[in-house]
């Protein structure tokens, strides 16, 4: 049976899924996403996500055409159809389709595509014993050029980064915000852990405020450890006793080398573990 995606108000075959070469989502990349994880056939902190997307647009003056109501009600039609129990959706609102040139008054009809498929998930290998990973050369966008807050289907900044990451043989990359501070990976936050304190930087060095970053605090919060938010260097991961990555993707993924360092003895920590313990029995509860 061929997956079913969400598209103009109705559930239609993949391969019937099309939108207009002149959506200025595919023409300048003008439009917001989301990406969440479905854990037990149902969606993981859709709330959260629904609340980013609106904050998203609402920061690009978009007006998404329908409520968060019946976007819920979308969601969970599209996670039904396909009978999806673990699994990945991608939901998207575009511009629309306009006229050449930026502008968006020029546009109408925003599309609303609610994608649910299986997730491509990291090796478990990885989660066994960390990544490695690099700092990318290229910086994360200036939040005063496009807000790194904005979930906007313009990634190319984060795509430039993950490239240089791949050249390195990485499957992530760190980067750096416009002050040489660390900022996020490409599609994860970062945190690290120094004498049982967790750490991780605050939104305003120019991050995606992550839904599970949000939940590892908490976890962390109510396991009685202390998390602190607050401007990091590379200095700073590179003595960290542990580092680890989160995302809806990846979950909490260890972190093991660094641009070459050694984290903490090379295995990931207690702390890590700890914590991919909780997110587990989180998001895997009946
Ligand atoms: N930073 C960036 C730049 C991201 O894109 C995160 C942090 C983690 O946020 P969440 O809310 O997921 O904890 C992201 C998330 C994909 C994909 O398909 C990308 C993300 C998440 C899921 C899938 O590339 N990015």
């Amino acid at each position: 049976m061929s997956l079913k995606v969400y598209l103009a108000g109705k559930l239609v075959d993949k391969d019937d899924a099309k939108i207009s070469v002149y959506d200025h989502g595919l023409l300048y990349g003008d439009g917001v996403f989301e990406g969440m994880r479905i854990y037990g056939g149902r969606v993981f902190r859709l709330q959260e996500h629904l609340d980013r997307l609106w904050d998203s647009a609402k920061a690009i003056c978009l007006t998404i055409p329908m409520t968060p109501e019946e976007m819920t009600a979308a969601v969970n039609e599209t996670v039904a159809a396909n009978k999806i129990q673990e699994g990945y959706i991608r939901l998207l609102v575009t511009r629309g389709a306009g006229s050449l040139g930026l502008d968006p008054n020029r546009t109408s009809n925003p599309q609303v595509v609610v994608i649910a498929d299986r997730i491509q998930l990291y090796p478990q290998e990885l989660y066994e014993n960390g990544l490695h990973i690099i700092t990318a050369s290229t910086i994360r966008n200036h939040p005063a050029a496009l807000s790194p807050r904005v979930k906007s289907l313009n990634y190319l900044n984060n795509i430039l980064a993950k490239l240089e990451g791949l050249q390195a043989g990485c499957v992530e990359a760190l980067m750096l915000n416009h002050k040489g501070e660390v900022a996020e990976c490409t599609g994860d936050n970062i945190f690290l852990v120094r004498d049982g304190i967790v750490f991780t930087p605050p939104t305003d060095a120019g991050i995606l405020e992550g839904i599970t970053r949000q939940t590892v605090i908490e976890l962390a919060e109510q396991s009685g450890r202390r998390v602190v938010q607050e401007a990091m260097t590379r200095h700073d991961v590179y003595i960290a006793d542990e580092c680890f990555l989160t995302g809806s993707a990846a979950e909490v993924i260890p972190v093991v080398k660094v641009d070459s360092r050694t984290i903490g003895d090379g295995k990931p920590g207690p702390v890590t573990k700890d914590l991919l313990d909780r997110f587990h029995r989180l998001t895997r509860q009946a």
